[in-house]
């Protein structure tokens, strides 16, 4: 067999934790007792536990509004994490920052921040320092596909093709920035194919599945380590849940536009 047990279990195990903390939330939001907002990360669990286990406990991430996928499968703490969505002093950013503020340095999980694209260059510059230090540290950056509509996500592809830095770029293309469908801004719908003109390695794979993100982040890590720079990864998925909260409908702020068709065939495609 290609893979051990061990590991296959303990993509299996990640997936389902992130999966049952997140439904876990979906009560306590609509009564009400969350308050915060929560952007749910149902469905696209293979992408953070994929490409979290292709890496060591003393590489980095950097997340989104959309981390509590992230935080879970890089070693954080589920308790400081819940802790910290119902704003408690326990909580991993002390109860201040909520769901869209996660860090746990310790397990190198530098930070996850609700400006989109706002992380990428945080990343970079873990990558960069990386790089001064030679201590062999790779730093990933998740972001989702409406990051590809900010300027700073050029210039740090840019800067790391440049530099050869140990970066990884994970966009989920969830095919949505909010309610916008991402067909209906960009004219190029590979996303991928943005880092080609710098240069750097970038290809598409299926996001839910976790042993195809897990060998293209291993693959990734590789290259970094090798001192040959960075890689581009677009991993399709599709959320399960509403942009914020369990379901935009119920919320009442929003219409989640998303054809229930569509909403179908991708539940028919869940990564677990
Ligand atoms: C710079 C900036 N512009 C707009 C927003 C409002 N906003 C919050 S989430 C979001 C959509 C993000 O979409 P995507 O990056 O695809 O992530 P997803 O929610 O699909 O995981 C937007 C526009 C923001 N937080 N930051
Ligand atoms: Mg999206």
């Amino acid at each position: 067999m290609k893979y051990s047990t061990e590991l296959l279990k303990n993509l299996y195990r990640t997936m389902v934790r992130i999966r049952f903390c997140e439904e876990s939330l979906v009560e306590p939001i609509i009564q009400g007792e969350v308050r915060c907002p929560c952007h749910l990360y149902s469905g696209q669990e293979a992408v953070a536990a994929g490409i979290c286990t292709s890496l060591n406990e003393d590489d980095y991430v950097f997340g989104t509004h959309r981390s509590h996928g992230h935080f879970l499968a890089k070693g954080g703490s589920m308790a400081e994490m819940i802790a910290e969505i119902y704003g408690r002093e326990t909580g991993c950013s002390r109860g201040r920052g909520g769901s869209m503020h996660l860090i746990a340095p310790e397990q190198g999980i530098l930070g996850a921040a609700p400006i989109v694209a706002g992380t990428i260059s945080l990343a970079m510059g873990a990558a960069l320092a990386s790089s001064i230090r030679r201590d062999n540290r790779v730093a990933v950056s998740f972001f989702g596909d409406g990051a590809t509509g900010e300027g700073v996500l050029y210039e740090c592809l840019n800067f790391a093709a440049l530099k050869k830095l140990p970066l990884i770029f994970v966009c989920e293309n969830n095919f949505y920035a909010t309610h916008m469908p991402i067909r209906e801004c960009r004219v190029e719908n590979s996303i991928y194919k943005i880092a080609e003109p710098f240069c750097i390695t970038s290809h598409e794979l299926d996001g839910n599945d976790v042993l195809q993100v897990f060998e293209a982040g291993r693959t990734a890590v590789d290259q970094c380590r090798k001192g040959m720079g960075p890689t581009f990864i677009e991993c399709l998925t599709y959320r399960f849940r509403g942009h914020v909260g369990p379901d935009d409908n119920i919320q009442g702020d929003h219409t989640d536009i998303r054809p229930r068709s569509e909403v179908e065939s991708w539940l028919q495609k869940d990564p677990i």
